[in-house]
C-alpha cells in the first residue's frame, strides 16, 4: 500500500490540498421524489465526463455541509433543496478530499443540467441496471444504499 500522505511525521504533508485553508470536504445530494432519485452526467474533467453521480461540490470555508449542499443544487441545478440525513458512508477520494452523501428534498424550482451533460431521475430498478462503468468511480458503492432509500416507503 502507499504511504499514508495524511500521516503528521509526513514531510509531504504541507503539499496536501487542505494547506490551502480549504475544507477537504464534498458533498453530494441524492435528491429523491418519490421513487426516484436524481442523478447527473459529469461534464468534467475527461476521465470522468460521460458517468453518473451525485450533483454537489466543494465544501467552503465556513459553511457547514447542509448549506453547501443547498448552494451547490442551485448552481448546478437551478433549484431550492432542503438536506436531510447523511446517506451510505463517507468516500475518500484519490485527491485527499472526502465526499459525503446527504439526502435532500425539492422545496422549488424544475432541476435542470445547468453544469451537467444530463440529468436523469432514475428508480432503483434503473440505479441496478446501471453499468458500474458509466458510474463515477466515487459514487458507486453508494448504489444499494439510494435503492434501499427509495424502497423504504
Ligand atoms: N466528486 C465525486 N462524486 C460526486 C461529486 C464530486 O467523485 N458525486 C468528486 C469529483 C472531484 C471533487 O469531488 O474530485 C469535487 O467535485 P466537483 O468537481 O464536482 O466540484
Amino acid at each position: 500500500a502507499a504511504a499514508n500522505p495524511e500521516s503528521a511525521a509526513n514531510p509531504e504533508a504541507a503539499a496536501n490540498p487542505e494547506s490551502d485553508g480549504r475544507p477537504r470536504d464534498v458533498v453530494a445530494a441524492a435528491v429523491i421524489d418519490r421513487d426516484r432519485v436524481l442523478l447527473a452526467q459529469r461534464a468534467h474533467p475527461a476521465a470522468l465526463a460521460g458517468k453518473w453521480e451525485l450533483p454537489g461540490g466543494r465544501v467552503e470555508a465556513g459553511e457547514t455541509h447542509a448549506q453547501a449542499l443547498v448552494r451547490e443544487i442551485r448552481e448546478e441545478l437551478g433549484a431550492e433543496v432542503e438536506a436531510g440525513d447523511g446517506i451510505g458512508t463517507p468516500v475518500a477520494l484519490p485527491n485527499g478530499l472526502t465526499l459525503h452523501a446527504y439526502r435532500a428534498r425539492l422545496r422549488s424550482g424544475t432541476p435542470a443540467a445547468l453544469e451537467h451533460l444530463e440529468m436523469r431521475w432514475f428508480t432503483a430498478a434503473e440505479l441496478r441496471a446501471l453499468d458500474a462503468e458509466d458510474v463515477v468511480p466515487a459514487d458507486r458503492g453508494w448504489i444499494p444504499d439510494l435503492c434501499r432509500a427509495l424502497e423504504e416507503t
